[in-house]
């Protein structure tokens, strides 16, 4: 199996400096030797070309999203990207950048399979739509966008239709969702595990849950993405958006363990770390521990 490493050094989503230097970081850090050790072939096919944008053209098209055409333009290069990949038998690994990038990555993800499965794994709904968004930045948009509410041209990207069935999406470890975005989510068919569940259910019981009604229903291939947000806030000091109440790096290893060897994932994002807020890189080492975890994941598969 050949892992394709792509980077999407954007931070136009989260509107906040630092984000874009993810893919960069984790290269100088030697991310694709680290991965290698697993003797699976990682392939570094470069970054997706981000355009330079001055923070005061941020609103300069009539859309209500913050930095509109480069998250238009850099999604649907990145569908094409992770659709050639998949196309070719690799496992795409998407490495950010903001989460907005998901949009790109699933897209390409959902146009490849028939019936595609995603875990979203994060401390956020990313529900929101550009109308009810507060921030209106697009990091909290894609999973809204994905399932077919909000804007047309977004939401029909690259394949131009709806790309998830909601009963197909499994969010876990959601515990800052805005108001307006949780009423949207309560109306829709996601399957939230948040906090009450986990500490019911255990993450084992979660995942093998989660597995079995995608089986059920005819679910193709799975795609994990993961915005490191989902550990706690004294985890990882290397993130835009830190939450308190959050998981370790041990519940996180559990899901990509439990989730990966089910064989049934395709393809992943791997999100919102941010070089410039990293103390001593303690999120760069967690991130490179957990992308080497996730290779020899991957390469016991074969
Ligand atoms: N829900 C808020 C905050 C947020 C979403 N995703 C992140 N932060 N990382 C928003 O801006 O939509
Ligand atoms: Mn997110
Ligand atoms: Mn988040």
């Amino acid at each position: 199996m050949n892992v394709n490493l792509i980077g999407v050094p954007t931070n136009h989503g989260c509107d906040r400096n630092g984000a874009q230097y993810g893919p960069k970081k984790l290269r100088e850090a030697n991310i694709v030797n680290i991965m290698k050790k697993s003797e699976l072939s990682i392939y570094d096919m470069g970054d997706i070309y981000v355009e330079d944008i001055r923070e005061k053209d941020k609103f300069l098209s009539d859309k209500n999203i913050k930095y509109y055409n480069s998250i238009y333009n850099v999604n649907l290069n990145l569908a094409h990207m992770v659709y050639t990949s998949l196309n070719n038998k690799d496992f795409p690994i998407i490495i950010g950048g903001d989460h907005s990038i998901a949009l790109g990555s699933i897209s390409g993800a959902s146009s490849y399979f028939k019936n595609l499965g995603v875990v979203w794994i994060d401390a956020h709904g990313d529900f929101n739509t550009e109308v009810i968004s507060e921030s209106k930045n697009s990091h909290g948009m894609p999973l809204a966008f994905l399932c077919g509410y909000g804007d047309e041209r977004l939401v029909n990207l690259y394949r131009h239709k709806t790309k998830l069935h909601e009963e197909n999406v499994f969010h876990i470890g959601g515990r800052d969702i805005d108001i307006e975005e949780r009423k949207l989510l309560d109306n829709t068919k996601v399957s939230m595990y948040d906090k009450t569940k986990i500490n019911k259910l255990g993450i084992e019981k979660i995942i093998h849950e989660i597995i079995e009604k995608c089986k059920k229903q005819n679910v193709d291939a799975i795609h994990i993405s993961l915005d490191i947000d989902f550990m706690d806030k004294d985890i990882v000091k290397g993130t835009g958006t830190r939450v308190s109440d959050g998981y370790s790096i041990e519940d996180t290893k559990l899901i990509l363990k439990e989730l990966i060897n089910s064989g049934l994932v395709k393809s992943m994002d791997f999100v919102e770390f941010n070089p410039i807020l990293d103390e001593n890189d303690e999120t760069l080492n967690i991130c490179t521990n957990l992308l080497e975890y996730t290779s020899n994941l991957i390469k016991k598969l074969k």
